[in-house]
């Protein structure tokens, strides 16, 4: 008893000396300025002000260059059947811009239905939006106004990889030769998790005709390990002379899938890939965004994980901080990026790209649709009107995102329980 009314005296004591230390301190350098300082001050900051200058590009999201708001618009050119599900357009590559136009490529769908999940998909009926799929692209002058061009890379016949579905795929040029990476299904996407490995086509120019290789160039990690069953998403940046191809993949299995991105890096684009021994270099994120900035990489953290709704910066291309938080950001962005494949060493940042949006009517006529996004994560411009911090939504947007009946039962049962306490 004496011991405990001693060790109370003693914490009242450290914390009044603390307190007063404070002051002290508060006292002789007088309190924090007014007017934000744009260098680091030399006195004495909380764990939030250190933080605030050292792991932002600026202490005010205004003059961060990393961070920015995003504005979406419908595209034109792209027929849905009515969006009765049949036909959907999903995860598009970056843009790139080639023979005096933009060129995007993307999965495509065309079924007799909507997918009917993996028990009931057949040789024709799609599992998921992304089963029996092929890759498709569409060039435009203006980035809103699209024309669909067919198809670039068709499943190829079976037992060749990407047999089932060919999807989510992403564009590199180098050294005069272009080259398609994407997600080659083996089984319907849902029969066994959404397992798959990464194949690759090639071809001298953006319209193709291209050569599929055939061959995994990204193989799933071996058992045990994090990518264990799937590589999603390939990504592929000129960086540092070589390829970095960023890729993501889910972990830790049902209930908690944890997706996380990795970096598989080569010399040559058909391989061979060496994963970096950090995988995973991102700890959340879905699809992946990535794009040269200053002498580093920037990343697009969405939806999953601890760091979703960040943009993330690395300085090497490995180690990933978060350097602003933001909100509506874009699903499966393929960003414009001038400067992708020059290897720069000052990457100059990115204004737009094509994303998309999932289940856009519902799940039974379930498909996806593209849109473009407009950003300011570049050096060269400066669009205040992207730097606001604050989105306004109106009210049937919130009350959109109402309790379930299972929360909604949870708060009576909370209620009642209140009530007879208190009796
Ligand atoms: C996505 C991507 C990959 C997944 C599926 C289709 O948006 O992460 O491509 O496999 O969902």
């Amino acid at each position: 008893m004496i011991r405990r009314t001693l060790s109370r005296i003693l914490l009242i004591a450290t914390g009044a000396l603390f307190v007063l230390g404070c002051e002290a301190q508060r006292q002789e350098a007088g309190g924090f300025p007014f007017k934000l300082p744009n260098e680091k001050p030399n006195r004495a900051l909380s764990a939030a002000m250190e933080r605030n200058y050292d792991a932002y590009l600026a202490p005010i999201p205004q003059e961060n260059e990393l961070y920015t708001q995003f504005k979406y618009t419908e595209l034109k050119g792209f027929d849905y059947n009515d969006h009765d599900g049949t036909i959907s357009r999903r995860d598009p590559s970056k843009v790139i811009f080639a023979k005096g136009k933009y060129y995007v490529w993307y999965t495509h769908r065309d079924s007799p239905t909507p997918p009917q999940g993996a028990a009931k998909c057949n040789d024709t009926i799609p599992s998921s939006d992304w089963d029996l799929c092929d890759i498709w692209y569409a060039t435009s002058k203006d980035g809103f106004t699209w024309e669909e061009q067919g198809v670039a890379v068709p499943r190829p016949p079976k037992p060749n990889v990407g047999w089932r579905s060919v999807a989510t795929t992403d564009i590199l040029e180098w050294k005069g030769k272009y080259y398609l990476y994407y997600q080659g299904f083996q089984e319907a996407s849902g029969k066994r998790g959404d397992d798959c490995p990464v194949a690759v086509s090639y071809a001298d120019s953006p319209d193709g005709p291209w050569v599929a290789y055939n061959k995994i160039v990204i193989p799933n990690g071996g058992e045990g390990e994090w990518d264990q069953y799937s590589i999603h998403d390939p990504y592929p940046l000129v960086y540092k002379g070589k390829i970095y191809l960023y890729y993501k993949s889910d972990a830790n299995g049902q209930p908690n899938l944890v997706r996380m991105q990795g970096l598989a890096t080569a010399d040559n684009p058909l391989g061979p890939f060496t994963k970096c021994p950090l995988n995973p270099v991102i700890n959340s994120g879905h699809e992946t965004t990535l794009f040269p900035f200053k002498e580093g990489i920037a990343a697009l953290v969405i939806r999953d994980g601890n760091e979703h709704n960040t943009i993330q910066y690395a300085k090497d291309g490995v180690n990933f901080n978060i350097a602003s938080m933001v909100t509506l950001m874009p699903n499966a962005g393929g960003p414009f990026i001038p400067d992708a494949f020059t290897d720069t060493k000052d990457g100059r940042g990115i204004t737009w790209g094509i994303s998309h949006l999932t289940t856009v009517t519902g799940w039974k006529t379930n498909h996806a649709i593209l849109l473009r996004f407009d950003c300011d994560l570049s050096q060269d411009v400066n669009d205040i009107g992207m730097k606001r911090t604050h989105e306004y939504n109106k009210p049937e947007y919130y009350f959109k995102h109402g309790l379930n009946g299972k929360q909604k039962k949870r708060i009576e049962e909370e209620n009642k329980a209140i009530q007879k306490a208190k009796k």
